[in-house]
This record gives C-alpha cells, sequence and structure tokens, in this order.
C-alpha cells in the first residue's frame, strides 16, 4: 500500500472493490475510474458513471446496502440488556428483524401473561423465589440479558437453541430458533446473579456455563450476614438439553465472563475481585486478579463418584485455590472479556483496568493441572493496546479486533506478532486503531466465535452515541456501529442507534438457521391446551365452544381471518376464565391477536397456533374483545363480545 493511499485510509481492496457487482460502483467513486473489480474485469461504463460516494461516506464501495426486498446475509442474536429481550438484527443491513421477549413483559405478544409463556417463567425458579413472588403475580418483571450464545456442534452452530442470561434475577433462558420463542427458563439456585454466560463448543452444547458474579453466604437465609470471609461466588454448568443444572463449582473471588475451548476439556472464566472485598476500594486493591480454568473431565469424575455435596439440589465441588478442578492464573488486576480464538488454541483475558489484553495458550493447560508448569507459563503474548480493553473478537486470518473502552477505539491486533514481541522481538503487534462512537464494550465479528469465523464483518456496541443521532433528550440510544473487516483496514460503514442495552451480540450465518414459516400444530410450546381441549371433548382446529367446569370456564375459539369462531361469549363474575384461540389460517404472516378491553388481556397467536390466557371475570358488563394484529380488510371488524353477568346479591 502507498504512503499516500494509507493517509486516505484506503487499501488496495478498497480501490479495487469488493464485489465484482456492487463494489465496483463504490470503487468507480472512490478511486476515480480505476475500472476494475475484484476480479480484475473492466468494469461497465455503465457501474463508472454511478453517482461518486459521497465525501462523508466510508470508501469502501456500498456492498453492506441490502435493497429493497433483499436478504441478508447474517441474523445477528443481539441482547438488550436491561430491556430483558433477544433482538434479531439482519447483517450487513443492521435493520432489525424481529424481537423476541423472555426476561420482560410483553405486550404485543402476550409474554408474562399467556399461559404458554406464564409456564417458561415459573417452572424453573427456585422454591424460595416462588415463595417471594406469591403476593408479586408469580413472575418477575425484569430482567438484564446480556449474553446472547447459539448452540455448538463440532465447533460451529447447529441452529437448535441460543441460550441467555439474567444478570437481574440469576436466570439462563432457552430459546428455540425453529419457532424463535423461549421455552425454558431454569433459575439458579445457590449463585447470585449470573452474568457471563457461553457455550460448549465441542463436541456439542452440552454444557452452558454460567458466572456467578456476586459472593453471598450459602444458604443466603439471613443466618450470615456482614461476614464477607463466608460468602462464596459459583461456576455452574448447565445441560443444554435438559436445561437442569449439571454441576457447580465454588470459587474464589467474583466471576465476570466465561468462555469454553474447542476440545471439550476446559472452560475458562475471568475473575475480579481477588481481595473479596465488599466495597469498590477494596475489590480494587490488589495489583492481580486471575483467569480461573475449569477442568471438565475431572469436575464430570468427581460428580460420577459423588464427590461433592448437595446445596439448593444440585451437586457443588469445592473448586478454590488448591483444588484439582481449577487453576487460577495471575493476570492484571479486573479483567473483564474472555474470549477463545477460533484457531482453537488461544484464548484472551481483557485488561479493562490494564492496557494489556493476555494470551493464553489451551494446549498447555494439559500441564498445568498436572503441576508441570506454573500459572503464568500458559501465558504467551500481553500486548498493550490502549486503555480500557473489554471484549476481543476474531476474524479466523490469525487478527484480533479488541474494544478499548476509554479510548472508544476497536484495536486491530495479530497474535502472532503479540506472540513474538512477548518473547522479545521488536515487532509492533497493533495493525490499526479505528475511532468508534463512543465507549465500546462488546464487539463481534461474522462467525467469529466458531472454526468457521470469516473476517467479514465487525459490529461494534458502543454504550454511548451522544452527538451521533438526533438529540432524543437526556436518555440516548446506544450505537451498534457496523465495520467491515474484509479488507486491510478497518472501515466503518453503518451507524445503527439501539435501546437499552445490547451487551452483546452473536453474528450467524443464514445458512445455519432455518425457522418455521408457520407453526406445526403438534408443537409442544401449547401441548398443554391440547391436552385440555382433548379432555375436554374440543378439537381445536375446528369447535368453538364455551365448556363450565365449576367456577371454572373454558372458552375455545378458533380465528381466521376476519372472524373468531366465537361472537360472543357469557360468563359469571368471579368466574375463572380460560380463553383458547387457535388461529386456523394456514397464510404466512397471519397472525392473530386476542385483546379484551378494559381487562387488560392480549396476545398473539401467530399462524397454526393455539394460546391460551387464563383470568378472574371480576367485572360485570359488556367488553368487546378484538383482533389486535392487523390481518385482513377487515381486521377491524374481527371482533365479539364477552357479557360478564354480575353475581346476584
Ligand atoms: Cu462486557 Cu455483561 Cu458482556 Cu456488558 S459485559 S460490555
Ligand atoms: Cu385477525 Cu386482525
Amino acid at each position: 500500500m502507498s504512503e499516500e493511499t494509507r493517509k486516505k485510509g484506503l487499501s488496495r481492496r478498497d480501490m479495487l472493490g469488493t464485489t465484482a457487482a456492487v463494489g465496483a460502483a463504490g470503487a468507480a467513486g472512490v478511486a476515480g475510474g480505476i475500472g476494475l473489480s475484484q476480479s480484475g474485469a473492466i468494469i461497465s461504463a455503465e457501474a463508472q458513471t454511478r453517482p461518486a460516494t459521497p465525501a462523508a461516506r466510508p470508501a469502501v464501495g456500498n456492498h453492506y446496502e441490502v435493497k429493497p426486498g433483499e436478504l441478508d446475509e447474517y441474523y445477528v442474536f443481539f441482547s438488550s440488556g436491561q430491556t430483558g429481550e433477544v433482538r434479531i438484527i439482519g447483517c450487513p443491513s443492521m435493520r432489525e428483524l424481529m424481537r423476541i421477549p423472555v426476561f420482560n413483559r410483553d405486550s404485543a405478544t402476550g409474554w408474562g401473561q399467556t399461559n404458554e409463556s406464564l409456564r417458561v417463567l415459573t417452572e424453573g425458579l427456585t422454591p424460595e423465589s416462588r415463595e417471594f413472588l406469591k403476593d408479586k403475580g408469580g413472575i418477575y418483571l425484569n430482567g438484564d440479558l446480556h449474553h446472547p450464545h447459539p448452540s455448538f456442534t463440532e465447533g460451529t452452530y447447529d441452529g437448535r437453541y441460543l441460550y441467555a442470561n439474567d444478570k437481574a434475577n440469576t436466570r439462563v433462558c432457552r430459546i428455540r430458533l425453529d419457532v424463535m420463542k423461549c421455552d425454558k427458563i431454569i433459575q439458579l439456585p445457590n449463585q447470585h446473579t449470573v452474568h457471563g454466560l457461553r457455550v460448549q463448543k465441542y463436541p456439542k452444547t452440552g454444557y452452558v456455563f454460567c458466572n456467578g458474579e456476586d459472593r453471598v453466604p450459602i444458604p443466603n437465609d439471613g443466618k450470615v450476614l456482614n461476614d464477607p470471609k463466608k460468602y462464596v461466588s459459583i461456576f455452574s454448568a448447565v445441560d443444554g438439553e435438559s436445561m437442569k443444572v449439571a454441576w457447580q463449582v465454588k470459587v474464589d473471588g467474583n466471576l465476570d465472563n466465561v468462555d469454553a475451548d474447542y476440545q471439550g476439556k476446559y472452560a475458562w472464566a475471568t475473575c475480579y475481585n481477588s481481595e473479596e472485598g465488599v466495597t469498590l476500594a477494596e475489590m480494587m486493591a490488589k495489583e492481580q486478579d486471575w483467569v480461573v480454568v475449569f477442568n471438565l473431565k475431572r469436575i464430570e469424575e468427581a460428580v460420577k463418584k459423588g464427590e461433592f455435596e448437595t446445596l439448593g439440589g444440585v451437586p457443588v465441588l469445592d473448586g478454590r485455590a488448591g483444588s484439582k478442578f481449577t487453576r487460577y492464573i495471575p493476570v492484571p488486576n479486573s479483567p473483564h472479556g474472555i474470549n477463545t480464538a477460533p484457531d482453537g488454541i488461544h484464548f484472551v483475558a481483557n485488561g479493562k483496568l490494564s492496557p494489556t489484553v493476555t494470551v493464553f495458550d489451551a494446549r498447555k493447560l494439559d500441564d498445568l493441572f498436572d503441576d508441570k508448569i506454573k500459572p503464568r507459563d500458559v501465558v504467551v503474548a500481553e500486548p498493550e493496546l490502549g486503555l480500557g480493553p473489554l471484549h476481543t473478537a476474531y476474524d479466523g486470518k490469525g487478527n484480533a479486533y479488541t474494544t478499548v473502552f476509554i479510548d472508544s477505539q476497536v484495536v486491530k491486533w495479530n497474535i502472532d506478532l503479540a506472540k513474538r514481541a512477548f518473547k522479545g522481538e521488536k515487532v509492533n503487534p497493533v495493525i490499526q486503531k479505528l475511532d468508534v462512537h463512543y465507549q465500546p464494550g462488546h464487539n463481534h465479528t461474522s462467525m467469529g466465535q466458531t472454526k468457521e469465523a470469516d473476517g467479514k464483518w465487525l459490529i461494534s456496541l458502543n454504550k454511548f452515541s451522544k452527538d451521533r443521532f438526533l438529540n432524543v433528550g437526556p436518555l440516548k440510544p446506544e450505537n451498534d456501529q457496523l465495520i467491515d473487516i474484509s479488507g486491510d483496514r478497518m472501515v466503518i460503514v453503518h451507524d445503527g442507534p439501539s435501546f437499552a442495552e445490547p451487551h452483546d451480540a452473536t453474528l450467524v450465518h443464514r445458512s445455519k438457521i432455518n425457522p418455521l414459516h408457520v407453526w406445526k400444530r403438534d408443537d409442544p410450546f401449547f401441548a398443554h391446551a391440547v391436552q385440555q381441549a382433548k379432555a375436554d371433548g374440543v378439537t381445536l382446529e375446528q369447535d368453538s365452544q364455551v365448556i363450565r367446569d365449576g367456577n371454572k370456564v373454558r372458552v375455545y375459539m378458533t380465528s381466521a381471518a376476519p372472524a373468531f369462531g366465537l361472537e360472543e361469549f357469557t360468563v359469571k363474575q368471579g368466574d375463572e376464565v380460560t380463553v383458547y384461540v387457535t388461529n386456523i389460517d394456514e397464510v404466512e404472516d397471519l397472525t392473530h391477536g386476542f385483546c379484551i378491553t378494559n381487562y387488560g388481556i392480549n396476545m398473539e397467536v401467530a399462524p397454526q397456533a393455539t394460546a391460551s390466557v387464563t383470568f378472574t371475570a371480576s367485572k360485570p358488563g359488556v367488553y368487546w374483545y378484538y383482533c389486535s394484529w392487523f390481518c385482513h380488510a377487515m381486521h377491524m371488524e374481527m371482533k365479539g363480545r364477552m357479557l360478564v353477568e354480575p353475581r346476584a346479591t
């Protein structure tokens, strides 16, 4: 690359365009008619006369534009932080495609109100939480979803599930990727919050690893209070199939983030507060903290042999300093993200308070556990990148991309160069520092957390957006920036505002995900409704009728645009009413809704699904119900009346 092009921020690839058709348009504009596509063919005269790339737009061609009607190449599963849901974004368009309610209450779909969602939200609660929520509606209404990660088979995504944590109420969820609905939520006993979450990559998921961040007494029942020496933090492995806790390990310090290897032998977590303090000053007192490595085989053997104590109904092992299950590798104070490279060899802990990242070689861990080497012997590089390294992503070509929060940059660096520098060679591993806007947390590359990392895209999830968008008042959106990493240089191509607070995201090639177009009638998601109907002698797909069972009333109705199977039904004040709506339309995207005015009821019923909701008919009178999802020219007329007879007094 010539010095001049370097100054302009252009690489050879930028000038030649990326894809023959679309990239060429940009190339013509940028390079003033070089006239070559990537394949070397001379581009058309028409392409050469297309309007030049506007000066403000990065000089990379506009291959990130996904034209109306075209589909994106990647699904991005975004967390939403304290909103509590998962969002699906298309990449490279960055268009929001869908929201999946999980730990939140959702007005549009009825999540948190339908019987189907309430089952998911309540069945995995600990007995203590169930008791606690008894007079609070039975469910938590908030969540803090940080880390959404899809299931693996042999080192890459298999399209079955997505898992995520709830930091707010110590829960883990599973989303079925065939229907994009949450089908399991469990609350982890013994531990206090779950922050880091990553999954087993090999041979398959397998385990979902969940970091307990805060230290508390076990059991946390008030007998021990202000005696931090007796607090402990917990590392959990959840079985991703059964969604039960497989085992837990007690550790020293506070666990932050976690990741797993490509061999199925180890998981590793960053750990701060080796001081075991309870105030900020205490937690930051020491110069060093740790990365904890968990030996999965040794843990499994011990569990098999019964070498554990049962706490909160699950097997708990002691992995504190000196244990055969763990090794504690010292790293600079308060590390944050930990990220496994697609080469299957390296993993990186990000310094946060230290300007460095620490690179480990997983091949040395067998020797470490056999005490043949010292913990720091596993470290093979420690490059200095900038202020506030938080998370690292990879391109599969030996390069790493680390967010530095305080400097508001993404730093591209080379793992090999970093290792050579660590050995004393005079080389600079840093390839480029790119300003992002502003204060990045996680960043993620396309397929970058699998062995199929493809090095095309990087998304920087920036916590602040400040002046990048129209001012919307004191509360601002975050800014997710799309960065083209396919060339020598990183180039920002898109700013995308998003609401609270996408910590983390996973970019999955669309070939890995195959959702259904309409529900299957035998889906387990509404199996309870099917069972109840059967017991009542009702065929959900045909019958609309009211069954009285003491003061319980079950109202079954079909929905087919633009009519419900029942134009009215009558109940008595005080009845416990369950309405089952079955959408018998088979047309893709023809979703109905069921909303009862002034009864606070609303739910979505997608094609071929059954949804149900239970409430007490406490108010007498006439209450119209209507379809709340636009379905037909006569959608406004898709309604009926619930007549509630007053209680005889
Ligand atoms: Cu860095 Cu919760 Cu993944 Cu946020 S954590 S940034
Ligand atoms: Cu059915 Cu709108």
